[in-house]
C-alpha cells in the first residue's frame, strides 16, 4: 500500500476496542459460570484466534459485529480439543491460554504463525513448571509449538525477571487452579487488566505494590464487559495529529488505565499539545477523549517505569521523535526485540531508509530529530504496529512510501486504512 504527504488532519475518531481486554473477556468468560456479554469487542485477527481456541474446547461464542456472547462452562468445563489450538500471530493468546491449559484434565498442542514460533515461551514455561506443569516446546527451542499435558498445580511465589502482563496473567490464571495461594512480583508495574477483570469475575485477588496474589477459585461468574477504545490504536492518531502540519484530532472513548497511559506523559514531556476530556470510569477502567494539535516538539528520554506503560506504542513514539528538536533516547526497552518482530531493528532499518537519523542500542534507540523524511519501500515484517507507524510516516514524508505487508493491520485495527482516509479527506 502506498502513502504520500498529507496536511491538515481534522476530525473526531472512535477507535476499536482494547485488544488486551477483548482477549481476556473471552478467556475469563469461557471459564466462568453463565453468560459473559461483551460490547465493543475488538474483532481483530488476534482476538478471533482466542475465540477460535475456546470454541475448539467446547465453548459456544456468538459474535455479532462487536457484540459477543460467551457461554461459559465454569473453571472445569473446557473439553479436550480435537485439533491443534491455533493462536495465529497472538502472543497474548499463547501465554495466557497456557496458564489455563496447564491445569486442565486433558492434553493439547498449541501452535501459531512463523512470528509466534520465534517468541520466547521459557518465561512462562519455567514458572508453570515450578507449579508442577508439564509443557514441552516441540522444536526444543522454548518456542511454540507447545505440547501441554494437563496436571494438578501447586501455588508458588514467583519473582518475575521481566515486567510482562502476559507472564503475570499466565501465572495468575494457573493460580486459579492451584492448591494454595500464588503470587507474582514484577520489577515494574505491567498492565493490570487481568487483576481488575479477574476480581470482577469473582476471583480472590489482592495487589500489594508490584505483587499480585491470587487464591484458588471454586467458581467465577459471567460478567457484562464494555471494552474501552485501545490506547495502543489511538497512538497512530496522537502522533499523526502532533506531527502533521495544521492538524487537530480528537480520539473518543480511549482506555486511560494508568498502567497503559505512558504516551500521555511522554507527549507532554515532549511539548506535545495533548489534552484529555470527558474522563470517567467504565467497568473499572478509566476512559476519556484525547485531543491533539500540531506541536513544536522537543526530544526527551523515555526510560524506567514508564516503559511497560507504553511498550507497544514505542515504535510510533520513535517516529514522533524524528519530528522533535534535539535527541530522544529510548532506554530499558529490550522487550521490544521479542515482539511480533524485533521492533528495535525494524524501526531503525525502516526509519533509516526514510532518511531519519536513528541508532539502535541494546535496549532501545537514539533518535536525532530532523523533521524530514523521504518516501521509501518499508518491510513491515508483517508486524501490525510497524505497518501502521509507517503509514503515518508516509503521510509526513516527501515522495511515495510503500508499506509491504500492509494488510497485517488486521491483527489489531482492521479499519485502520478507512480511518486514515476519513481523517485525510
Ligand atoms: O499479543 P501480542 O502479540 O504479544 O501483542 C502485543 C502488541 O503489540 O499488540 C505485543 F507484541 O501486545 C502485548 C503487550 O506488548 C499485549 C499484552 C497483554 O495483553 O497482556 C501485554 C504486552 O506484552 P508483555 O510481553 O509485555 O506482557
Amino acid at each position: 500500500m502506498e502513502f504520500s504527504r498529507k496536511k491538515g488532519l481534522h476530525g473526531e475518531i472512535t477507535i476499536p476496542g482494547d485488544k488486551s481486554i477483548s482477549h481476556r473477556s473471552i478467556m475469563f468468560g469461557a471459564i466462568s459460570n453463565g453468560l459473559t456479554e461483551v460490547s465493543n469487542f475488538l474483532t481483530g485477527a488476534d482476538c478471533l484466534s482466542t475465540i477460535d481456541c475456546f470454541r475448539k474446547m467446547g465453548i459456544t461464542i456468538d459474535v455479532t459485529g462487536s457484540h459477543v456472547l460467551v457461554h461459559g462452562k465454569g473453571l472445569r468445563g473446557l473439553t479436550a480439543p480435537k485439533e491443534i489450538l491455533d493462536v495465529g500471530n497472538s502472543g497474548t493468546t499463547t501465554r495466557l491460554i497456557t496458564g489455563i491449559l496447564a491445569a486442565q484434565h486433558f492434553d493439547c498442542t498449541l501452535d501459531g504463525d512463523s512470528s509466534i514460533r520465534k517468541r520466547p515461551m521459557r518465561r512462562i514455561i519455567s514458572p508453570l513448571e515450578e507449579m508442577g506443569a508439564s509443557i514441552q516446546s516441540l522444536s526444543g527451542n522454548d518456542c511454540a509449538p507447545l505440547s501441554i499435558h494437563g496436571q494438578a498445580l501447586k501455588g508458588i511465589q514467583y519473582n518475575s525477571p521481566v515486567a510482562s502482563a502476559q507472564v503475570k496473567s499466565c501465572i495468575l490464571l494457573a493460580g486459579l487452579y492451584a492448591d494454595g495461594k500464588t503470587s507474582v512480583t514484577e520489577p515494574e508495574h505491567s498492565r493490570n487488566h487481568t487483576e481488575l477483570m479477574l476480581r470482577s469475575f469473582g476471583a480472590e485477588l489482592t495487589t500489594n505494590g508490584k505483587t499480585a496474589v491470587i487464591s484458588p477459585a471454586n467458581e467465577l461468574y459471567g460478567q457484562k464487559i464494555q471494552v474501552p477504545g485501545d490506547i495502543s490504536s489511538a497512538v497512530y492518531w496522537v502522533v499523526a495529529g502532533l506531527i502533521t502540519p495544521d492538524s487537530e484530532i480528537t480520539i473518543r472513548n480511549v482506555g486511560l488505565n494508568p498502567t497503559r497511559d505512558g504516551i500521555i506523559e511522554v507527549c507532554r514531556q515532549m511539548n506535545g499539545q495533548i489534552s484529555i476530556s470527558n474522563e470517567h470510569t467504565e467497568g473499572g477502567e478509566k476512559v476519556g477523549n484525547i485531543t491533539v494539535k500540531t506541536s513544536d516538539l522537543k526530544g526527551t528520554t523515555i526510560e524506567g517505569s514508564v516503559i511497560p506503560r507504553l511498550i507497544d506504542e514505542l515504535p510510533t513514539m520513535a517516529l514522533l521523535a524524528c519530528f522533535a528538536e534535539g535527541d530522544t533516547v529510548i532506554k530499558d526497552a529490550q522487550e521490544l526485540k521479542v515482539k511480533e518482530s524485533d521492533r528495535i531493528a525494524v524501526m531503525v532499518e525502516n526509519l533509516t531508509k526514510m532518511g531519519a537519523d536513528v541508532e539502535g542500542t541494546d535496549d532501545g534507540m537514539i533518535i536525532h530529530g530532523t523533521s524530514k523524511l523521504k518516501g521509501a519501500v518499508i518491510d513491515s515484517k508483517l508486524d501490525h504496529r510497524i505497518a501502521m507507524t509507517f503509514a503515518i510516516a508516509g503521510i509526513n514524508a516527501d515522495g511515495i512510501t510503500k508499506v509491504e505487508g500492509a494488510e497485517c493491520v488486521n491483527i489489531s485495527y482492521p479499519s485502520f486504512y478507512e480511518d486514515l482516509d476519513m481523517l485525510t479527506k
